[in-house]
């Protein structure tokens, strides 16, 4: 059967002041070299490289507080990357964003709600990540801001330290919690529960909900919560979802995540229902990869997303 045609935007946000392993702002050029550009035009999509988005290097800057390294060079990138993808949409294109680092989140998914305010409507997410990224600079273990960019889009942290990601573009939040879903995660900190029951947040789904009731079940639940009442949802895999074991170059691996067949599955699952606003990858890092083969299933994943069939 022939897929509808997209015309996709890719954008680079090479960014890794958010982790403190560094290497993941190598992402976006280990996917484009695995060949993104070529597999997703061989399915028929057509597919511009809209660059990379302007990002600081750290050993330029000064890490600042030690609660949210970066913060302000975070904000600044998150900016441009909302500005970015808002252009992408307005010129008719799907945003298909490469990381860097998590944090960059806050900006992808910033431009993607603000451009669908515009026009009276709302977004959903769905947050596919080993982890629930929903620290604030008061809660977080690490001050590592790539752990807080849903707790900046669902409003958390303003007086916290947050703001100036919180109050991208200026208002907040960016997105309802009923309409946002995490999948896969496995390692929450202890603050984070807090911050999910404060941010109302209720569907969390587990890699245990995965084990139990299957991929399938899981993904349908999610893309109905993230579709209701929405002009469809935004897509934030952190590719440290999948198990270390098929995605050994990942800023933070985490044991027991899914397995190839289950992220092609999720990801087919996603195809299927086409609500499908905005894509994004991130957190790949090439410096702890194995011949690029963690952008490989990036860009296979991609591919399953956008409608790549088996038969
Ligand atoms: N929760 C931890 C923190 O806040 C780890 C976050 N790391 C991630 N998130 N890779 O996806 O530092
Ligand atoms: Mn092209
Ligand atoms: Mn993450
Ligand atoms: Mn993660």
């Amino acid at each position: 059967q022939s897929l509808p045609t997209r015309r996709i935007c890719v954008l680079g946000v090479p960014l890794d002041l958010g982790a403190s392993r560094r290497g993941v702002d190598m992402g976006p050029s280990a996917v484009r070299v695995a060949g993104l550009e070529a597999r997703l035009e061989s399915l028929g999509h057509q597919v511009t490289d809209g660059g990379n988005v302007a990002v600081e290097i750290a050993e330029t800057r000064s890490t600042g507080d030690v609660h949210a390294r970066f913060l302000n060079e975070i904000a600044e990138t998150c900016s441009h990357t909302a500005n970015a993808v808002i252009r992408a949409l307005s010129d008719g294109m799907m945003p298909l964003v490469l990381g860097g680092d998590h944090s960059l989140a806050a900006g992808s998914v910033s431009g993607v709600a603000e451009f669908y305010r515009r026009r009276d409507q709302k977004i959903g997410v769905i947050w596919i990540d080993a982890h629930s990224d929903i620290n604030t600079p008061q809660t977080s273990p690490s001050g590592n801001v790539h752990g807080m960019p849903l707790a900046a889009l669902l409003g958390l942290g303003v007086d916290a330290g947050l703001a100036p990601l919180t109050g991208l573009l200026g208002y907040s939040p960016k997105i309802a919690p009923e309409n946002t879903v995490l999948v896969g995660v496995r390692d929450i900190d202890a603050a984070e529960r807090e911050n999910l029951r404060r941010a109302g947040m209720t569907h969390v789904y587990t890699m245990r909900d995965i084990d139990e009731r299957g991929m399938r079940a899981v993904m349908e639940e999610a893309i109905r919560a993230a579709g209701q009442g929405t002009a469809g949802y935004h897509v934030s895999l952190d590719m440290d979802w999948i198990d270390p074991e098929d995605a050994p170059g990942v800023g933070t691996p985490v044991r027991g995540g899914v397995t190839y067949r289950e992220a092609h599955l999720a990801m087919e699952i996603l195809a299927d229902h086409g609500h499908l606003l905005s894509f994004e990858i991130v957190e790949v890092n090439p410096v702890i990869d194995e011949h690029n083969r963690t952008a490989d299933l990036a860009v296979e994943l991609a591919c399953s997303a956008f409608g790549k069939k088996i038969l």
